[in-house]
């Protein structure tokens, strides 16, 4: 069977319905993309009327070469892009001319998917750690204000939108990323694994010399990782797992898992 996402967690439609009422005080929203897959996790629902900054994050884990061309895409379509990574200053965002607003008051909202960096986002432009922050998704339960400066403030956001019923390449890109929870696809960790690892070996120059056949690359992967059962054998489902967790601290390199085809 193949993997849907159906996870709504408890705290988000309380959270929606506070966003949705904050937001109304928002000039400018900045819609966090993960830099791996930003079509992926662009949702233009998002972006409303307001002057809307894509903000993509984790670009030091995601292929230059993409990062660049999704950035153009996105430009193209009149946003104002900024590219962000891990020890970022942020520094081209600390000046509200980025923003395009010669404000009084200027206050901004924070959005996108779960575990995409919004926190971190936030933490680093006010340069104080105001905001909670985890590696696992659904770690920001509800809406809360950060200081930027006297003149300016920002919303930080539940991951708020929640996939459903999407394309099944797509669930699978974003159990990878790691904003689908571990708990929504354990059932399903060797197909997840099977489709990360025919990813990166058909565009990526790893894997190749390993063998084909899936169930063979990951008794070999298990073994020389030593990821065991008790008997001795290789846990299967433990070795697809630490592939995508792999994968999710870049251990192979820089990859993006959407490619801009239309460009
Ligand atoms: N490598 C890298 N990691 C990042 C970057 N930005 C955030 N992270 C990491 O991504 C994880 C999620 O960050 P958060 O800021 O908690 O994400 P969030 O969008 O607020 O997540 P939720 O509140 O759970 O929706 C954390 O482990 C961060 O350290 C980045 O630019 N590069
Ligand atoms: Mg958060």
């Amino acid at each position: 069977m193949g993997l849907t996402l159906q996870w709504f967690p408890g705290h988000v439609g309380k959270a929606r319905r506070e966003v949705r009422i904050l937001s109304g005080q928002a000039r400018v929203i900045f819609h966090l993309l993960d830099a791996r897959a930003p079509i992926s996790t662009f949702y233009p629902e998002l972006t409303s009327k307001k002057k809307t900054i894509i903000v993509f994050t984790k670009t030091d884990l995601a292929d230059l070469n993409l990062t660049q061309k999704w950035k153009l895409f996105f430009e193209k379509k009149g946003y104002p892009v900024y590219l962000s990574k891990k020890n970022d200053s942020l520094q081209g965002l600390r000046n509200e001319n980025f923003w395009g607003i010669s404000s009084f008051l200027g206050k901004a909202i924070v959005v996108g998917l779960p575990n995409v960096g919004k926190s971190s986002f936030i933490n680093t432009l006010v340069q104080r750690k105001k905001t909670k922050t985890g590696k696992i998704p659904g770690i920001t339960r509800g809406p809360q204000w950060v200081k930027l400066n006297d003149k300016m403030y920002l919303l930080d956001t539940p991951g708020i939108f929640y996939p459903q019923n999407i394309p099944q390449e797509k669930a699978w890109r974003l159990a990878v990323l790691g904003i689908a929870p571990e708990k929504i696809y354990i059932e399903q960790v060797l197909e997840v694994g099977e489709f990360l690892m025919r990813y990166v070996r058909e565009n990526y120059s790893v894997f190749q010399d390993q063998s084909e056949n899936y169930l063979d690359f990951l008794k070999i992967f298990g073994k020389t990782q030593g990821i065991l059962s008790k008997g001795g054998a290789v846990h299967l489902e433990n070795a697809a797992l630490r592939l995508i967790h792999d994968f999710q601290r870049g251990k192979w390199g820089r990859m993006t898992l959407d490619k801009p085809v239309f460009i």
